[in-house]
């Protein structure tokens, strides 16, 4: 048989599974297209190879089978080289080369080539006028090239008006009161008030305490907010207790203090609070305040009830003792129906002197008979003259306010300022009419628009 017939026993080293598996294909080929030395009829041509004979061979060597075999058994190779012509790094980096020239003619008319990019020297930010003329902006500007040359515009509210565009647009003309709508237009102030700009429009700023109630900026900020009870705090807000005090409404404590706080108040009912608004334990009250008679600011803690009272333990009308305790003096005065202007009777003056401590304790009308001496100022006047105050429900020897009290068996009642012509009262002790006059002329009665009164402030 064959000298190169061997069997897989005479092999020495066994093929790999690759080469086997690649010998066993090219078994298969040859047997179908190579001729076969009995299909040739030629005998045993040493030269002529069968698929046993490839098969021995290639148990011996697995070069031989892929060198010799190769051009015919064309096994698809492992090593083409797919990966390379697919590389992306060839196809897409190597074309648009940065530094590749590129032809004049690429650029549009009108652009010029500043390295490989078409630009218009005109307009562009990076080659204004020149390649690589680059324009920047300052502060509140927006670079611009226009005709070539760089040119940097403000944004909308701000200018330049220092003439130096290197530092942007430094002025808010929506705000600057130096350059308000434009450069160099100032906004100049008013009374209680400094210019302002707002919006591009001069306008005035109200300073602390004041604002322009009236919109009316000629006149400034003309009113106080600080202490107008009408306009406290902010305009047309009105106090009810007539008070602004540090902008802020509140109620008095007197009428004193709401006179002090608004000095231009009139005359007439008002809410006071004598132990503080929100403490103590009053809760306000309304109450009469005289604010003409002798620089007003009186409280009004008594006021006649009626033409006849017939008691030895009248009261104050106001009968909270706060105002009467820390009261410093006391005004004795007929009063028509405003409790307002005085002297209501021309000849009978109001008198005021400093608050007897007695009156602290209980109103005149509850004592006996008392005679005490008073530094007493006859309205209108400014000397203080020492004179006697008299009160008490006790009978008096005269009509006026002059003789001895009598035993109290006959009650009848007076106060009076001894040696003046002001106001007196009397008969409120007795079933009799009582008496609202002078005190050296005590004939004329009680009315209703003639009454007598205390206060105090
Ligand atoms: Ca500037
Ligand atoms: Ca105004
Ligand atoms: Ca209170
Ligand atoms: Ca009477």
């Amino acid at each position: 048989m064959n000298e190169h017939l061997r069997t897989s026993a005479d092999v020495a080293p066994r093929p790999s599974s690759a080469a086997l598996a690649a010998l066993a294909l090219c078994a298969a080929l040859l047997a179908c297209s190579t001729p076969t030395s009995s299909d040739s009829g030629f005998g045993d041509a040493p030269s002529t190879r069968d698929a046993a004979d490839v098969l021995a061979d290639v148990s011996s060597s697995d070069a031989d089978v892929v060198e010799s075999d190769s051009t015919t058994i064309d096994v698809p190779s492992l090593d083409v080289p797919l990966v390379d012509v697919a590389s992306p790094d060839v196809s897409i980096v190597d074309v648009p080369s940065v530094d590749a020239p590129m032809p004049d003619t690429a650029c549009a008319p009108g652009e010029a080539r500043c390295a490989s990019v078409c630009v218009d020297l005109s307009t562009s930010l990076s080659h204004c006028g020149a390649c690589g003329a680059t324009c920047s902006a300052g502060a509140n500007a927006t670079a611009v090239c226009a005709a070539g040359r760089c040119a940097p515009v403000c944004v909308t509210g701000f200018a330049s008006c220092d003439g130096d565009m290197s530092n942007g647009c430094e002025v808010d003309v929506r705000t600057s009161a130096t350059h308000c709508g434009r450069c160099g237009q100032t906004c100049s102030g008013a009374p209680n008030a400094t210019g302002a700009c707002a919006l591009g429009r001069c306008t005035i700023a109200c300073l602390p305490g004041f604002s322009d109630c009236d919109g009316v900026a000629s006149n400034g900020c003309e009113t106080d907010i600080s202490s107008d009870p009408d306009n406290c705090g902010a305009c047309a807000t009105n106090c009810p207790g007539r008070v602004c005090a540090a902008s802020m409404c509140t109620v008095p404590r007197s009428c004193r203090d709401l006179h002090v706080a608004a000095p231009t108040l009139p005359s007439g009912s008002y809410t006071i609070d004598p132990d503080g608004p929100g403490a103590g334990s009053l809760a306000p009250y309304t109450v009469s305040c005289d604010m003409d008679t002798d620089g007003g600011g009186w409280t009004l803690i008594f006021v006649a009830p009626d033409r006849n009272q017939n008691s030895r333990t009248l009261d104050y009308t106001v009968t909270d003792p706060t105002l009467r305790m820390s009261a410093a003096q006391a005004l004795l005065a007929l009063r028509d129906t405003t409790m307002a202007t005085q002297p209501v009777v021309a000849s009978v003056p109001a008198v005021r002197f400093g608050m007897p401590p007695n009156w602290r304790v209980q109103a005149p009308f509850r004592y006996e008979s008392v005679d005490e001496t008073v530094n007493s100022v006859v309205l209108p006047g400014t000397t203080a003259t020492p004179r006697t105050l008299r009160y008490g429900y006790a009978l008096m020897a005269s009509y006026g306010c002059t003789g001895p009290w009598t035993p109290t068996a006959n009650s009848w009642g007076r106060v009076c300022v001894n040696g003046t012509t002001s106001a007196l009262y009397a008969a409120f002790a007795n079933p009799l009419a009582d008496n609202c006059d002078r005190s050296d002329d005590p004939m004329a009665g009680c009315e209703a628009n003639r009454r007598f009164t205390i206060a105090v402030r």
